[in-house]
């Protein structure tokens, strides 16, 4: 191994030891083992070829990977040869893997659920290809100032990236714009412009290095690099113009969460993926197997939400277009082919085009959107309005449902709702389409590269299996009771508190008491996610502390973590409250040893693998029916931490799994909160009826945490509006965490607690979730490389 590092630093990297830097180092370090991943992956391709298996691709606009260094290195198990490496040749291997920048291709829990898949995809020999978008610029950075979030752009690949590959032979052109002529009763598409797909893909090596897929992202290139007349005539700034344009496709991740923006380039990046993934599916299919009747047989696409949903007119359109089928035939393999994943229910988030847009960006596709419609007015006898075209307006959400085989949810809650609301219509119309696919995390990355101190006691206690069979955690159920081992579980998660402690007060200056509950909520910043009622409660607390200081009160830190997108502003004013309270009790003399507020910059899934591992409590407090699934509540749990959450998305599963007494549940259910959300007035008479929620409005408007007028925006919204319901929930949420109190104060009762949370958390490992598409949804095998 060591052997191999300097052979990559000098042969590779061209550089002497002696003149090495940590980046060079790190990639020497890289391209080591990335060797030990390119013989398995290129077996596995081998095999999957060679046995015409069946092929799982993985249409998604994002793929949130975070590092890969240390994960292969956990998964080709390595860890021993490369610490005794690195240690013979002086190096910190904290240092090296922190050097790589996050993949962040990915706002939060769709793009990171995305990434999960795909490493389990792997550990279970399922052959695969994940799709998506190489873009230049990851999801931005976020500083703060004055408390408030500044964005800067991220710039990942301003570094080579030692992962990839690129295939500069796997090259399709899409098109964009122009017409549709008729030629001898055919429809063929003049695009006014076009670009060039180029494959980049990195080996996605799962458990103990048996397998590995390929993630193959797309760059934009132009079809002609430079306009040389242009050039000669001395006009140098236009003549890039064809590289400009193509550039901007695949330039930047789109940051929004919340609204569409920036609609043309956003269209045109979501049918730039689709396009150059379908046609990357249909050469392959063709040279493999060429009977187009075989197509659903041999290839499962999944849509990763919405966003690829043009897939289904480009499926088509490639069928009829380029290979002369009949529509009727055509839409028939293409629906037998194609699966759609719903990721959310809010309104605001449901995709829609503008009929005229989607005419001028894609005028083929516009029509063929119009043919799979009234194709399905008439088969399905539905009325006219509940289709895809609704007014002038496309609705890819209902594109995706009639193009596909099978819509899932994502967990069982969620999918009741998608069968109740967003699709009731439909669904009367398709009862057996939509199924539940419960998500999932990979126990590899998760655990096993994560929380290196559990990961040592449950192999000392349960053995090794549990890594590829989550399940067998339950064999920890036994230790339950069991002081010796319990103390041993309380060490290891104390460690982990002493380290990130310490990371906080180096960073922050915050000081965090190891022996305080570390209460971690960690998530994209929405209204809906309440990190506004998480804040509220720190406030009352702060003030009922001063009331008794020498009460009987259990230290706490408070640790959030995430980021807004950058045109929400409400979103963003939480952020800033969140600073500015924090500031204020962080200093307070009185109080300061019983409540912390730190709030690290730019979460990430690297800072997600340190403050999972260090929580005690898991914030979990969504508004009942509005958050999909979740998967972070995932996280925390299989790391030994207690949840306080609502009966929203995957909580309702994980409660059930680790038992209602191991969990502290408050809050209204969804659909008491349909009906508390449609009573008039619903939020002033619920502050009115709660002392700590009304004190701890008032301290805010009293200017207590920076100008008062500061908030008046927020505050004015929660008195009058309170869409998601944070004045309702609040004294439930109050008193649920003065249960965690007590229950902390007993910590030999919590750490069993704790015990039973990861013994019981084996149902939600991704491993099970992909069985469940294999089974259910793509109909896909595991294959084994000869
Ligand atoms: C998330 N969606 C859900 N969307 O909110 C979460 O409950 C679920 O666990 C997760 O998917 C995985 O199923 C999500 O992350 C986005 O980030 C979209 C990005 C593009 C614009 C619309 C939202």
């Amino acid at each position: 191994m060591r052997d191999q590092i300097l052979h990559h630093l000098t042969h590779t990297q061209g550089r002497g030891p002696e003149f090495a830097t940590v980046f060079d180092w790190r990639l020497a370090v890289s391209f080591t083992v990335r060797d030990l991943m390119v013989g398995p992956w290129v077996d596995a391709i081998r095999a999957a070829r060679d046995q015409g298996a069946k092929r799982v691709y993985y249409l998604s606009m994002e793929f949130l990977i975070g590092r890969i260094l240390g994960d292969a290195i956990i998964n080709l198990e390595l860890k021993p040869q490369m610490g005794d490496a690195l240690t013979l040749l002086g190096l910190d291997e904290q240092v090296i893997l922190e050097d790589e920048p996050d993949a962040a291709l990915g706002n939060g829990g769709l793009g990171r659920l995305a990434a999960c898949f795909m490493e389990s995809l792997s550990s279970l020999n399922c052959p695969a290809f994940g799709y998506g978008i190489r873009y230049e610029h990851g999801l931005f950075r976020q500083r703060f100032e004055g408390g408030q979030q500044v964005e800067t752009p991220e710039d990942w690949l301003n570094q080579p990236h030692p992962w990839e590959f690129v295939r500069i032979n796997y090259s399709y052109e899409i098109g964009f714009k122009g017409h549709v002529e008729t030629v001898d009763g055919r429809a063929v598409w003049q695009p006014g412009e076009s670009v060039i797909a180029r494959a980049h893909d990195t080996p996605v090596i799962g458990w103990q290095g048996h397998w590995a897929n390929s993630l193959r992202l797309w760059g934009a290139l132009p079809t002609t690099l430079l306009d040389l007349k242009r050039f000669n005539a001395g006009d140098h700034t236009a003549a890039a113009e064809p590289e400009a344009l193509a550039r901007t496709l695949s330039r930047v991740l789109y940051p929004d969460d919340t609204t569409e923006s920036g609609k043309e380039l956003r269209l045109k990046q979501e049918y730039f993926l689709t396009s150059a993934a379908l046609q990357d599916i249909m050469a392959r299919f063709m040279s493999e197997h060429g009977d187009l009747d075989r197509l659903p047989e041999k290839v499962a696409i999944q849509l990763n939400d919405t966003h690829p949903a043009i897939a289904g007119p480009e499926l088509i359109r490639l069928l009829m277009d380029d290979h002369g089928l009949p529509f009727a035939r055509a839409q028939d393999l293409a629906r037998r082919t194609l699966n759609y994943t719903n990721h959310t229910l809010l309104p605001e988030a449901l995709e829609r085009w503008s009929t005229w847009l989607m005419g001028r960006v894609l005028p083929r596709h516009m029509q063929i959107i119009q043919m799979i419609d009234e194709d399905h007015r008439i088969t399905s006898g539905r009325p006219a309005q509940l289709g895809i075209v609704q007014g002038d307006q496309v609705h890819m959400g209902e594109l995706a449902f009639i193009m596909a085989s099978r819509v899932n949810g994502v967990s069982a809650l969620h999918t009741e709702l998608v069968k109740d609301t967003v699709f009731a219509d439909l669904h009367k119309l398709h009862p057996d389409r939509i199924v539940n696919q419960t998500n999932g995390v990979t126990p590899r990355r998760w655990l096993r590269m994560a929380n290196p101190g559990l990961t040592l006691l449950l192999d000392e206690t349960i053995g090794t299996g549990w890594t590829k069979d989550l399940d067998q955690l339950s064999g920890l159920e036994a230790h339950a009771g069991d002081g010796a081992f319990l103390d041993r579980l309380h060490a290891a998660k104390r460690a982990n508190k002493v380290a990130l402690s310490d990371g906080l007060l180096a960073d922050l200056g915050v000081r965090a008491d190891p022996d305080a509950i570390f209460d971690v909520q960690v998530k994209r910043m929405h209204e809906y996610k309440r990190q506004l009622l998480n804040v509220l409660e720190a406030i009352a607390l702060w003030h009922r502390i001063h009331e008794a200081p020498n009460g009987n009160w259990t230290p706490r830190v408070k640790i959030f973590g995430g980021k807004a997108a950058p045109g929400y502003w409400l979103a963003k004013s939480v952020i800033h409250l969140i600073n500015d309270v924090a500031a204020t009790i962080n200093t307070d003399p009185v109080t300061r040893d019983l409540l912390q507020i730190a709030y690290p910059p730019n979460y990430n899934v690297s800072m997600a693998e340190k403050l999972i591992p260090a929580a005690d409590l898991s914030e979990q407090i969504s508004t009942a029916g509005k958050e999909a699934s979740g998967t972070g509540n995932m996280k925390f749990t299989m790391n030994g931490a207690l949840t306080i959450g609502t009966l929203d998305g995957a909580n309702v599963e994980i409660r059930e799994h680790v038992g209602a007494e191991n969990f502290f549940l408050f809050g209204l259910t969804a659909s008491e909160a349909a009906a508390e959300k449609a009573r008039p007035g619903h939020a002033r008479a619920a502050i009115e009826a709660s002392e700590n929620m009304r004190i701890a409005l008032q301290l805010i408007a009293e200017g207590r945490f920076g100008r008062a007028e500061s908030w008046y925006s927020l505050l004015d919204r929660t008195w009058n509006d309170d869409p998601f319901l944070v004045a309702s929930d609040f004294d439930s949420y109050f008193a649920a965490q003065r249960a965690v109190d007590r229950a902390y104060g007993d910590p030999a009762e919590w750490d069993r607690m704790a015990c039973l949370n990861i013994a019981r958390s084996g149902f939600f490992s991704s491993d099970r979730t992909i069985r469940g598409y294999m089974r259910d949804i793509w109909h896909a095998r595991p294959v084994t490389p000869a």
